[in-house]
């Protein structure tokens, strides 16, 4: 049994990366978004599970499908919204934009837009923390199309014979673009690789925040106690095409309605309610005020400036 508070937590957590994303959809349709935008929806309860299970000072390594993973690590949703729209107040000056936010201060090392960038520089974090012998972990996401690509193979190895403080978070969400699992892996079970070289490694359900939850707090002890790495593998679903502009129309439809049924944001609700022992029109007072400050944090973006070109400059040509 969990504490109400942090069960709402949790939710809210969950709820606002639903309602960024939903609301940036829109805003990408407006034309204020320009670029790839690749939504997170459906996978929300990967990000907060993992990252509520971290420490302050940890780190977190993102993707290109990265706006989860941030909101979980507890960035501002006002400077994210800015950051999507290119102006000066988002987390990196709007030059970042949706795959490239990077928020260190909060132990965000940065998003990457290149699949399977991010799991060798995870690696590298991790090689810091073991040789100042720290107490942190970092917890690196990448999905399974990154699992495919070579690099995911030396980072892995080179985590294991280190003992390095990494948690490897491949979120499989059974698509690579518009190429499903089954065609780019004949063993699915992604996690079971780990084990040929000598990591723990382990599935979740990665729609339920709570075993998500769970799963990185014990992860998160064995790095600690140098017996890292880990690998979670979290099985999970978009809830929609690869990007904004992809239908999706290759994602079976029975398959996707069976992964709508466990939506993240249904989980977490049940478990508010049956857990939390919360009310309805409670769990619509933490919906309403999460909506409300993602429509403030919409006009905080839209108001702010862009860099002014002696500012982009400045920060680009360093003169
Ligand atoms: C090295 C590299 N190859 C190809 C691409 C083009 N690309 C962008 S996203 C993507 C699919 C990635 O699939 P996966 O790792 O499963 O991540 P998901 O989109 O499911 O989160 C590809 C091939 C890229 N960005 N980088
Ligand atoms: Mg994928």
């Amino acid at each position: 049994m969990y504490e109400k508070d942090f069960l709402k937590q949790l939710f809210h957590k969950i709820y606002t990366i639903r309602i960024f994303e939903t609301e940036c959809i829109k805003l990408y349709r407006q034309g204020l978004i320009r670029g790839y935008f690749h939504p997170y929806v459906g996978e929300e309860a990967t990000a907060v599970g993992v990252c509520s299970a971290l420490a302050e000072d940890d780190y977190i390594i993102s993707t290109h499908r990265g706006h989860g993973h941030c909101i979980a690590r507890g960035a501002q949703i006002d400077r994210m919204v800015a950051e999507l729209l290119g102006k000066k107040t988002g987390y990196c000056s709007g030059l970042g934009g949706s795959m490239h936010i990077a928020d260190v201060q909060a132990g965000n090392l940065g998003a990457n837009g290149i699949v399977g960038g991010g799991i060798p520089i995870g690696v590298g974090a991790a090689l810091g923390i073991s040789i100042r012998k720290e107490k942190k972990v970092v917890a690196i996401f990448f999905s399974d199309g990154a699992a495919n690509n070579g690099v995911f193979a030396e980072s892995l190895n080179l985590a294991a014979i280190w003992n390095l403080p990494a948690i490897f978070l491949l979120e499989n969400n059974h698509y690579a673009v518009s190429t499903p699992i089954e065609q780019s892996s004949r063993n699915q079970n992604l996690y079971e690789r780990a084990t040929g070289y000598g990591v723990h490694a382990l599935a979740v359900d990665g729609n339920n925040v709570i075993e998500v939850f769970e799963q990185t707090k014990d992860a998160r002890q064995m790095c600690i106690k140098g017996k890292g790495p880990v690998l979670i593998e979290a099985k999970t679903y978009r809830h929609g095409g690869h990007h904004v502009n992809d239908p999706g129309a290759y994602m079976p439809k029975d398959r996707l309605d069976y992964f709508k049924s466990k939506d993240p944001v249904t989980i977490a609700k049940k478990h508010l309610k049956e857990q939390g022992k919360m009310s309805e029109s409670e769990i619509e007072k933490i919906e309403k005020e999460v909506e409300t400050t993602m429509e403030r944090a919409i006009d905080f973006a839209k108001e702010s400036p862009e860099l002014s070109f002696a500012e982009f400059n400045q920060m680009v040509m360093g003169y």
